[in-house]
């Protein structure tokens, strides 16, 4: 007899057992989410848009409207979708290559014109459906397919601080938070909040979740998990970033 562990009940059943390698992290932050809309009550109103990279992997993920949108173009896609009717739940969900890379302009304009959608960022520190080449997150020294010497942080940079980036170009009634797949309790309050800042019509709302790549890191299971709970943890810290105030009823909203 196999045991089956508790499914959240807006996922599609007939597309599990998922798409993602043994060990990766998009299914633990789709399970986040999963719950998340299960304890809003949201199925009937989430619009969810997935991103390419391994995110367009979560295209027949859930029992809810889903639209698949070109290599960082999910945070636009969402907002149109959103500003056309403003009785959905916009959620765009992406890959750090998506949003820090190619489609940082659109994060950038969406958070400083304060949309009001929710933006799940996965960053597993490179590009994974590619065979993980350096991505905007990749940390100091690590190798990637294109820093086979380690990320050198003089001549490539250093790693997208995402969240703290958004929280600074936000205005009021923005949620920030960064969570991480170690802690998936904590990643779904910060997902459940930013759902909620959403409904509150406050402002953008953005969650970047640390995640697991091992097929790229070629990590052994125990490798993969001390990765991503130590060293990550290390230059990324985990905790909410900008929380909206009481909000001040303002003129045309
Ligand atoms: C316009 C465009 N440029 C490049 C690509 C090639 N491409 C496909 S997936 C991908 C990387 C995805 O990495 P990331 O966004 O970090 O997501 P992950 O796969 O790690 O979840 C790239 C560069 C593409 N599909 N479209
Ligand atoms: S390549 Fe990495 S990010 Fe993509 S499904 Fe596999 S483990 Fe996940």
């Amino acid at each position: 007899m196999s045991v089956q562990p508790a499914m959240p009940k807006c996922w599609r059943v007939e597309s599990k057992p998922h798409k993602f390698c043994p060990g990766c992290g998009h299914g633990l932050v789709l399970k986040a989410l999963g719950q998340a809309i299960d304890e809003l009550g949201i199925q009937d109103k989430v619009v969810f848009g997935c991103d390419i990279g391994c995110s367009l992997l979560s295209v027949d993920f859930f029992n809810v409207d889903t639209v698949q949108t070109h290599h960082g173009r999910t945070t636009p896609v969402i907002t149109g979708v959103k500003r056309a009717n403003t009785d959905v739940i916009g959620v765009a969900y992406m890959g750090d290559g998506g949003g820090y890379a190619i489609g940082a302009q659109h994060l950038v304009s969406a958070a400083t014109r304060n949309e009001r959608i929710t933006a799940i960022l996965v960053n597993n520190t490179q590009y994974g459906m590619t065979g993980g080449q350096m991505a905007p997150t990749t940390m100091p020294g690590q190798k990637t397919e294109t820093s086979p010497y380690g990320r050198d942080v003089n001549t490539m940079g250093y790693p997208t601080q995402g969240p703290e980036m958004v929280a600074a170009i936000t205005q009021e009634g923005a949620y920030v938070a960064r969570g991480t797949v170690a802690n998936i309790k904590q990643l779904k309050g910060f997902i459940k909040k930013a759902l909620e800042n959403q409904m509150a019509g406050n402002g953008f709302s953005f969650v970047e979740a640390l995640s697991t790549c091992p097929t790229n890191w070629r990590t052994n299971a125990e490798d993969t998990w001390k990765f991503v709970e130590q060293d990550m943890t290390k230059y990324f810290k985990v905790g909410e970033i900008k929380v909206p105030g009481p909000r001040e009823e303002k003129e045309g909203q």
